[in-house]
């Protein structure tokens, strides 16, 4: 695709060329960027600015101090019952989900390559929070520098697939990138890495826009998916599927929610502990407090699986919405 270019950007760019020192590059390049024509045939132009303006801001910025941590933007620390990280090619409605579901100040818009960080915001699951992640995109050529790591880090990649465009397309692009990056998790060869950790990640399918959708590219994706992935069909515009998408994601994320209660005292309904599907007793007084778990003597549960109060092992597994009473000695 043509990259047209105006006659603005062809003098920053002769602007960058004579420039002879790093601040007025520096200048330069945000000038180029600023009046680059943001269309496909720019992706990867724009791309490569970003990339030379923030090596140029870190070689202004001096030798890092002796000792000083440098902060890794695309380390995004899990809060809430867990974390789902948006993947997706330009334009598809990542930040548009994230707009959605959580109160984060995320830059939606109407122009690819509009987020160029990890911004995380907080979603609402009846009682849990779950954290989700919006990225910036992919192409079949491009990701960020440091998305991997992010990705890598999450619980679930949500892939978010733009249903007025080609549909199967967008899904290669995604999955060359988890391949190529050992991202995906694989029910034959779960691989690990030195120390045991699994490097593949669970991942479901959100398609956006379904209110402009292209006749049949649902069904076509269904298909191309094969029952491989769960998928979601939304509309950030309309408010369709919303509140199942968040249902999704609370599923997919394999979570149990587990409510204390104090002996003698009523249990707290309002802040369940999350733990993963398969956490026990004994999972649970660690993830209350690790040294008192040495000390649980004994655990009362009131749920699906048991009688109201009833004396259960450290070993018994918690399941959802369950009422525990643990018991120190
Ligand atoms: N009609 C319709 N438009 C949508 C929907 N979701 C997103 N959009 C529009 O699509 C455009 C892109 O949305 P974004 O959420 O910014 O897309 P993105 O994936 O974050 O884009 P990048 O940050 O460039 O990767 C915006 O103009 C949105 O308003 C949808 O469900 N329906
Ligand atoms: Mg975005």
């Amino acid at each position: 695709m043509p990259a047209n270019l105006t006659p603005e950007y062809r003098k920053a760019e002769e602007w960058f060329r004579n420039a002879d020192t790093d601040d007025e590059r520096l200048l330069a390049l945000e000038e180029m960027l600023r009046t680059i024509p943001r269309h496909k045939g720019t992706d990867h132009m724009r791309a490569d600015l970003r990339r030379r303006l923030s090596k140029l801001k870190e070689t202004l910025a001096g030798p890092k101090k002796h000792g000083g941590k440098r902060v890794d933007v695309f380390h995004v620390p899990t809060t809430g019952a867990g974390q789902v990280v948006l993947l997706g090619m330009p334009n598809c409605g990542k930040s548009s989900i994230v707009g959605v579901l959580t109160n984060a100040k995320v830059n939606i818009a109407d122009y690819p390559f509009a987020t160029d960080l990890p911004t995380p915001g907080m979603a609402r699951y009846e009682d849990v929070s779950m954290q989700i992640v919006d990225m910036p995109p992919v192409t079949a050529d491009y990701a960020p520098p440091g998305a991997v790591g992010t990705y890598r880090g999450s619980d679930l990649i949500g892939i978010v697939i733009d249903l007025s465009g080609e549909a199967s397309e967008q899904m290669n692009t995604c999955l060359d990138f988890l391949q190529s990056h050992r991202l995906l998790i694989d029910e034959q060869n779960e691989e690990t890495d030195q120390t045991g950790n699994i490097l593949g990640r669970k991942a479901f399918v959100i398609c956006t826009k379904a209110d402009v959708a292209k006749d049949g590219e649902m069904e076509k994706l269904k298909n191309f998916c094969k029952g491989r992935f769960e998928l979601v069909e939304v509309s950030l515009e309309t408010g369709q599927g919303v509140d199942e998408l968040a249902q999704k994601m609370f599923s997919l994320l394999d979570i149990v929610r587990v409510y204390a209660k104090k002996p003698g005292k009523k249990a707290d309904m309002k802040d369940p502990f999350t733990l993963p599907r398969g956490s026990t007793v004994a999972d649970l007084a660690v993830s209350i407090h690790r040294e008192l778990a040495e000390k649980l003597k004994s655990a009362r549960a009131w749920g699906k699986n048991v009688h109201d109060g009833q004396n259960v092992h450290r070993t018994y597994e918690l399941a959802d919405r369950d009422i525990i009473e643990l018991h120190f000695q």
